[in-house]
């Protein structure tokens, strides 16, 4: 009975194998688990109308039972998240670098499920959070599972897996309190950065406004460890993967995170899934940046080393294929809760490095779905068994689902004619690289690993001047939290490796003085026999000075789809007016809703009703891309009188977002502190983001833009 509903590109192979455990209770009879009708759900079973409860009530027991154990742990990171299904679409033939089977013929269309989450938070926290964002796919092949398991930013806090839990540890709620929840503007997380240098070029990351993105489908995604391609001769290239997505990368400001939090704290899980339902499927381009094994040490930083990119400007990425999410799951639980990822679920053509982190991760994954989701069989969960069969001599355990026949379960045997057997190569059996290796056995970290601070200076340099100060904004934040003085000055010590001026601000607002004065052993991040001079980063000296792609603004996308924007209305608005945003902006995927006081219907300027999607109450600016005032003079009269209403398009003002008006819509604008504000700047309203005089075409353009940034200097409104 599968209720699953078609993509739009058919029936895959995974929506089939899915639509053999889905169920639909329609027109169904209800039962006990044994399939008994079931005659009365409302009472227990009782001696007597007002009597004690009876133990023989199979039917009670068996209900309360299963609701007692509904609960599984959840993630100890990545507890949050949203998934979806989809496809990943090839576009052409990479047999050169890899033998992978779903990269080998152009159009190879493979099924895959994603989940997008955030780091820190429990699995009730706000979407909203200032974290990294996970970003996990798996490939249903036809060579078995392959996994992608990414975040959307492309470095690590660490280099080396064995300081994960320290790690995980700082910046999950402290200990003794269980406080803050999903946030890492605490004195664990900041005490652990501050003497783990390494972290330092992912601390940039953080603190700018990719750690708060405006839609899962608007963000990168990137494998960040250096991976292998190996082809059918052998031979083997290394590859970073990356995620390009088509409505380009755009995020939402600190101030609007933190009241979406408070309003919609499903903000991007409720994004993600509407813009699916919506037929807006977000699509995302898969590329490579590849690396012949002979390149290896070409670069100044090792490429093993996770907190390290390989420049857009040295290595280019070539783009190979498209995910299109199309689909949302049928069940959270059953799939986007029990969908189990692992960067070791491999196919032929694809294999390791030797990143420590990586290595690591290697164990973690199989580790933590046994006490996750219950025992060694979660393989055969629906969302996370292959599309191909699966043979072996793994038998019995928790929840065993195959019914394995025959008399063997052992190999090599006579009982059962030798099978399941081994593949050749040719066949399609895995054979893992053969990287020669040589070394001592050696608790240790190349020295290679040791330059902390240049590509932490590379990303800063990078940013525009907004993206600049948003970083300045979020570590001032993040640290004002923190109460131990000793933790500001280690990392203002920190951020002046990386920029002068960027340290002197963080100080000043610290409360701080300038060079600041270090009384504390630096050294508890090197091992206990180390010698401290052995462990020093040298100064940042980053090869690429700049690298464009880095900063946001580099991909913008130039797209409205998936967009929302708010539409200010009251009684006598005009529906045609309306109508003419409406038209333009579905064409376009973006959507439109109807703000006003209350819910029901408003009467137009033309005498038609036109409903209310939502109100002021509920639906404040910070979740709407842009507004637009309607022309109507009763409307906008009314809403001239409206706090809510002035705050809402003083608070888009703010945020640098699109305001267009249209009509008589301009008497609410002038009614407002951000028409003041702009008046006395005497900027043309244009080339501050703001459109009159109905000109959706314009709107629509200056909304694809995400913000108007050159506003932002006359922001200061208080909203
Ligand atoms: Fe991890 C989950 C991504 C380092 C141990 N990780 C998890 C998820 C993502 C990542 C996206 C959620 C998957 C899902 O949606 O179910 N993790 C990363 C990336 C890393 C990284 C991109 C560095 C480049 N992780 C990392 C290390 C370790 C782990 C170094 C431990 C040695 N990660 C885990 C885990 C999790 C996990 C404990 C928790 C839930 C799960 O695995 O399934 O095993």
């Amino acid at each position: 009975m599968a209720n699953n509903k078609p993509s739009e590109a058919g029936e895959n192979a995974k929506q089939k194998d899915l639509n053999k455990n889905t169920v639909s209770g329609d027109d169904q009879a209800m039962t006990t688990n044994q399939g008994l009708k079931i005659n009365d759900d409302q009472n227990s079973l009782k001696a007597g109308q007002r009597g004690p409860s009876i133990m023989e009530d199979f039917h009670f027991r068996e209900k309360m039972t299963h609701f007692d154990h509904e609960r599984i742990p959840e993630r100890v990171v990545h507890a949050r998240g949203a998934g979806a299904h989809g496809y990943f679409e090839s576009y052409e033939n990479l047999e050169e670098y890899t033998m992978a089977n779903f990269l080998q013929k152009p159009g190879t269309r493979t099924p895959v499920f994603a989940r997008f989450s955030t780091v820190a938070g429990s699995k009730g926290s706000t979407d909203l959070a200032r974290d990294v964002r996970g970003f996990a796919v798996k490939f249903y092949t036809e060579e078995g599972n392959y996994d992608l398991v990414g975040n959307n930013i492309p470095v690590f806090f660490i280099q080396d897996a064995v300081k994960f839990p320290d790690l995980i540890h700082s910046v999950k709620p402290e200990p003794h309190n269980e406080i803050p929840q999903a946030a890492s503007a605490h004195d664990t997380f900041w005490d652990f950065v501050s003497l783990m240098p390494e972290s330092m070029h992912m601390i940039m990351w953080v603190m700018s406004d990719r750690a708060i993105p405006r839609s899962f489908s608007m963000m990168e995604g990137f494998g960040i460890h250096t991976f292998r391609f190996v082809n059918k001769e052998g031979k083997s290239h290394f590859v970073k993967f990356h995620w390009k997505p088509k409505n380009g990368v755009h995020s939402v400001t600190w101030d609007e995170a933190q009241k979406i939090s408070g309003y919609d704290p499903d903000f991007l899980r409720r994004d993600l899934w509407k813009s699916i339902e919506d037929g807006n499927y977000p699509e995302f381009e898969l590329g490579v940046q590849i690396i012949p094994e002979e390149d290896e040490h070409k670069f100044d930083f090792d490429i093993l080393d996770a907190t390290k990119l390989i420049p857009e400007e040295l290595v280019p990425v070539k783009i190979i294929g498209k995910m299109v999410l199309d689909r949302n799951p049928a069940n959270f639980f059953a799939e986007t809760e029990q969908v189990a990822f692992h960067p070791g679920h491999l196919v032929p053509g694809i294999d390791f490095s030797n990143d420590p982190l990586l290595q690591g991760r290697l164990f973690s994954y199989t580790d933590t779905q046994l006490i996750r989701l219950g025992g060694p069989n979660f393989h055969e969960i629906p969302i996370n068994r292959p599309v191909c069969p699966v043979h072996n001599n793994q038998r019995d355990g928790y929840g065993r689902q195959t019914i394995n026949e025959g008399q063997s379960s052992y190999h090599p045997n006579q009982t059962g004619g030798g099978c399941p057997f081994q593949s050749a190569m040719k066949n399609g059996g895995f054979t893992h690289y053969q990287e020669p290796v040589s070394g001592h056995k050696i608790k240790e970290r190349s020295k290679s690993f040791f330059d902390h601070y240049s590509q932490a200076k590379m990303f800063f340099d990078s940013q525009t001047a907004v993206e600049k100060e948003h970083i300045k904004q979020a570590l001032t934040f993040e640290l004002s939290k923190v109460s131990r003085e000793d933790i500001h000055k280690r990392v203002v010590a920190m951020l002046s490796e990386v920029n002068e001026d960027l340290a002197e601000e963080i100080a000043e607002n610290l409360g701080l003085d300038l060079p600041v004065e270090l009384d504390m052993d630096l050294n508890q991040s090197i091992p206990a026999d180390g010698d401290p001079e052995d462990y020093q980063s040298g100064p940042a000296k980053p090869s690429v000075k700049k690298s464009e792609s880095l900063s946001m603004s580099f991909r913008n996308g130039n797209s409205v789809q998936g967009r929302d924007f708010a539409v200010l209305a009251a009684a006598g608005v005009s529906s045609k007016s309306i109508e003419a945003l409406k038209k333009m902006a579905s064409e376009k995927g973006a959507n439109v809703k109807i703000v006003s006081t209350k819910l029901g219907k408003i009467k137009s300027a033309e005498g038609d009703d036109i409903k209310v999607d939502t109100t002021f109450l509920t639906s404040p600016s910070v979740i709407f891309d842009a507004v637009y005032l309607p022309d109507g003079k009763d409307s906008a009269e009314m809403l001239t009188k409206n706090p809510d209403a002035i705050l809402f398009v003083n608070e888009m003002f703010k945020h640098c977002k699109a305001i267009g008006m249209d009509g008589q819509g301009k008497t609410l604008w002038e009614a407002t502190e951000a028409h003041k504000i702009s008046t006395d700047s005497g900027a043309e309203l244009e080339k501050i983001g703001v459109i009159a005089n109905g000109d959706v075409d314009g709107f629509l353009k200056t909304a694809a833009k995400h913000r108007v940034w050159d506003r932002s200097s006359s922001c200061d409104i208080p909203a």
